[in-house]
């Protein structure tokens, strides 16, 4: 009887161990890294062929402040670093003039509403669990190449 209860209790705890390593697993390991910035959480929306997409991803710092002056690829006919405005609740999308902002020893989100990699005319269609390559070069840290999962 103790013996069964006591093989209950190690069931249980290992099943509430198993959540929680699942729970505390990093939801963004890095899929690039140039220099001090590295690169999770990279994906570009699902689009078909001709059509236009975006791609968001989140870039962490551990050293200077850089900027993100250029995204180009070779699936579509053009990409732009875009910001979001609201302009008297209207939300417009423009290049980001001067790039995209990377601070020192912080994190800079490209996301859906706010910064994102625009992407124009694409030359295939992009399908959910496919991988894209996308280049991003920086200011200070150079280029490096990033590969968007389509989401
Ligand atoms: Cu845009």
């Amino acid at each position: 009887m103790f013996a069964r209860i006591t093989t209950l209790i190690l069931i249980v705890y290992l099943l509430v161990a198993c959540g929680n390593t699942t729970s505390i697993a990093p939801a963004s390991t890095p899929v690039a890294s140039i220099q001090t910035l590295s690169i999770s959480d990279a994906w570009v929306r699902s689009s078909p062929s001709g059509d236009n997409s975006a791609a968001y991803l989140t870039i962490t710092n551990s050293g200077a402040a850089d900027t993100l002056v250029a995204a180009t690829g070779d699936f579509a006919m053009m990409f732009e670093l875009h910001t979001v405005t609201n302009d008297n609740g209207m939300m417009n999308m423009h290049p980001a003039e001067g790039g995209i902002p990377i601070p020192a020893n912080g994190t800079q989100m490209l996301k859906s509403g706010g910064f994102h990699v625009m992407i124009m005319g694409l030359s295939n269609a992009l399908t959910k669990g496919q991988t894209v390559p996308v280049t991003l070069t920086f200011a200070n840290a150079g280029s490096v190449v990033v590969p968007l999962e389509v989401r």
